[in-house]
């Protein structure tokens, strides 16, 4: 059965929401990386760099969590998840190294700010830059959602999964994307999803509990 390595308050929901999309069977092994359990060496063997979210299914050990996602999507999402024609199984890829290359830096360095520090220590200096830096990032995708529902243009595809699961980081640190009301929407309308809400709702008290943690 697919195992997926990675607690709920990690990029690993990634990868359990698009698991509930396709209704594969899985096992979640929920490691807490704000207690290192993502360093022993068990875990070490699985995956060397001590990152979650690692997949294993059958022969394939992956880690990195937008290719994990192309990885299920093209096994078991063939004409739903993963298109059917070259041109959009292309844009899945296209959105995805998008996602990951040049909006999640932006992101994930805010999120940062609004996570890991209390408020009078946050480099507000950096939160500015980094919005500043994140606003032609949303005009890029709000022109492609003015012309179609989603990404690739074939309906719901991973290509949206991959780019909801990094606005996340926008949308929990307050990111305002009223600005960009395309983006916005299909934001709702993606992460809102019924598989991305039962994950979400087991997230949310692990979460609590681990925020609480990080600011004693
Ligand atoms: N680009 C990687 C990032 C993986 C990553 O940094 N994961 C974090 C948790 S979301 C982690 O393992 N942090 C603990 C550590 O680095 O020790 C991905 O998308 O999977």
């Amino acid at each position: 059965m697919i195992k997926i390595y990675g607690s709920f308050v990690s990029r690993a929901t990634r990868n359990l929401w698009i698991l509930e999309e396709l209704g594969v069977e899985y096992e979640h092994v929920s490691l807490d990386w704000g207690k290192q359990e993502n360093r022993s060496s068990e875990y070490l063997k699985i995956n060397p760099a001590g990152k979650v979210p690692t997949l294993v299914d059958g022969d394939a050990t992956l880690s990195e969590s937008l290719g994990i996602n192309l990885y299920l999507a093209q096994k078991y999402g063939a004409g739903g998840l993963w298109p059917d024609d070259d041109a959009g199984r292309a844009r899945c890829i296209q959105w995805s190294f998008w996602s990951g290359a040049e909006l999640e830096p932006l992101a994930y360095g805010r999120i940062r700010e609004f996570l890991f520090k209390k408020e009078p220590d946050r480099d507000q200096a950096l939160i500015a830059d980094l919005a500043e830096r994140t606003g032609p990032m949303l005009d890029l995708m709000a022109g492609t959602l003015a012309e179609t529902d989603y990404l690739s243009g074939q309906g719901f595809t991973v290509a949206d999964l991959n780019a909801a699961g990094v606005i996340e980081y926008l949308e929990r640190s307050g990111f305002d994307l009223s600005g960009w009301p395309g983006v916005a929407e299909w934001y709702t309308r993606t992460y809102g999803r019924s598989a991305n809400q039962k994950i979400q709702k087991q997230r949310a008290p692990i979460a609590a509990d681990m925020m609480k943690r990080l600011r004693e």
